[in-house]
């Protein structure tokens, strides 16, 4: 199913002069106060987001999966299921995906697809959290396992993924590793944390001079006891014994409750380690749920130190890697995706408006009510009429998900892909 122009164009004429008076309302009271309106327009529609092939179907837990229909069931489709979001939201132009997962079966009807829908290929993300028929199994670890022909053939593994993401014109591979130990006593923690950085030189060094390396941390899970890369310090420190070109790769689910996330995103700014993001939401674990569903206010706290650090020049935004990375257990996952891009441009723009002259004299001043008050004047502010707007000069629909389920979508893949249909991933 393609959804066309003129479905976009016929369903955004019922809106507009309800969204213009809007928008004009909004773009009156941010003029009053020296606001470039069509500037943060602008940023709003450069600002695009990767999709993860892996959320595409229905996500699942131990206690159960869920399916919802339609779901794609080979690489082409799932590249069709982002050209639709692409259609709607004019935020997806490109994929990230997952090997063995997505192994294309024909790399020029992948690329020929992919360009005709206007989609690359973002950062490829390597598997060696599951056993999918290789020769050993990586149940006790990969890279960082104590045999050492399993931690050879793990590195194998990302150098194959590497060259299959040089077929598709990818520029970056994303290594997260499930290893660890479930109980005290089962692994040498430092031999292991040694054999898992030999293994990283040696993909780093098998990397294209333009490719980058994004070292993704998590406390914890599928090992409970310890997990060999933690947290953005032990990550961090992996990826400068490798060289610049590795960076530590943010996923909002790995943090252990109460973590501050946005300090954590500062402090790699200021050393030019940030790699990017896996944006999700959570309440408790690595709950992988809607992004901004949670705690929209720390995302926008987090847009906060990242505008900080591009604009004082710690680390450029070009340099920095926006994915979402979420599994969708209850929803629709093109509508949950939806959603997602719809909150991160709210907060983005929200940040922006962050009078940060009056912030930093503020903060000079030692005037903490000032300081939260110009944060709190940016957050409250309804942007929707701009985010929209940005959409819509995008040739986007001016609200997604109702004309996602106007044209009936999910029934139309349904009735192409059948009720049982189920796609590779989580
Ligand atoms: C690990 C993770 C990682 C992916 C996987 C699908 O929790 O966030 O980024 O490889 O989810
Ligand atoms: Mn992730």
């Amino acid at each position: 199913m393609r959804i066309t122009q003129e479905n976009i164009s016929e369903n955004n004429q019922s809106i507009l002069s309800a969204h213009q008076q809007e928008l004009d309302f909004l773009s009156g009271l941010l003029s009053k106060e020296g606001v470039d309106i069509w500037a943060l327009i602008d940023k709003i529609k450069e600002f695009q987001i990767a999709v993860p092939s892996w959320a595409l179907g229905a996500g699942g837990t131990r206690f159960g999966r869920f399916g919802l229909g339609g779901e794609p069931r080979n690489l082409e489709e799932k590249l069709e299921d982002i050209g639709l979001l692409k259609a709607l939201t004019q935020k997806t132009s490109s994929v990230s995906l997952h090997i063995p997962w997505d192994i294309p079966s024909d790399y020029s009807t992948i690329t020929g697809l992919a360009s005709e829908l206007g989609i690359s290929f973002d950062a490829m993300n390597s598997n060696t959290f599951q056993d999918y028929g290789q020769q050993e199994t990586y149940k006790l670890g990969s890279l960082g396992n104590a045999k050492k022909s399993i931690r050879n053939q793990a590195v194998d593994h990302n150098i194959q993924v590497i060259e299959i993401g040089k077929k598709l014109g990818s520029k970056g591979l994303t290594v997260w590793l499930a290893d660890g130990s479930n109980f005290p006593g089962q692994s040498s923690m430092r031999n292991a944390l040694q054999w898992t950085q030999e293994s990283l030189t040696q993909i780093y060094t098998a990397m294209p001079d333009d490719w980058k390396l994004l070292l993704e941390y998590k406390p914890y899970e599928p090992n409970f006891y310890h997990t060999i890369i933690p947290d953005w310090g032990t990550s961090s420190l992996l990826c400068k014994s490798l060289g610049d070109r590795a960076k530590v790769l943010v996923d909002l689910g790995h943090h252990l409750p109460n973590t501050n996330i946005e300090q954590i995103v500062a402090t790699l700014m200021y050393q030019d380690m940030l790699a990017g993001f896996h944006f999700n939401d959570s309440k408790y674990g690595d709950d992988d749920l809607t992004t901004g569903s949670i705690k929209p206010y720390q995302l926008f706290l987090i847009f906060c130190e990242l505008i900080s650090g591009s604009e004082d020049g710690a680390q450029t935004w070009e340099s920095i890697s926006w994915m979402i990375d979420a599994s969708h257990n209850t929803k629709d996952p093109l509508e949950d995706l939806m959603q997602a891009l719809e909150v991160i441009s709210i907060c983005f723009t929200k940040a922006l408006l962050v009078d940060r002259k009056k912030l930093s004299a503020c903060q000079l001043d030692g005037d903490v009510v000032g300081a939260q008050e110009c944060l709190q004047e940016a957050f409250q502010r309804d942007v929707r009429p701009l985010v929209r707007e940005a959409r819509i000069q995008n040739g986007g629909a001016a609200n997604p998900i109702t004309l996602y389920r106007k044209l009936e979508v999910r029934k139309n893949l349904i009735q192409e892909r059948g009720a049982n249909s189920r796609s590779t991933g989580l």
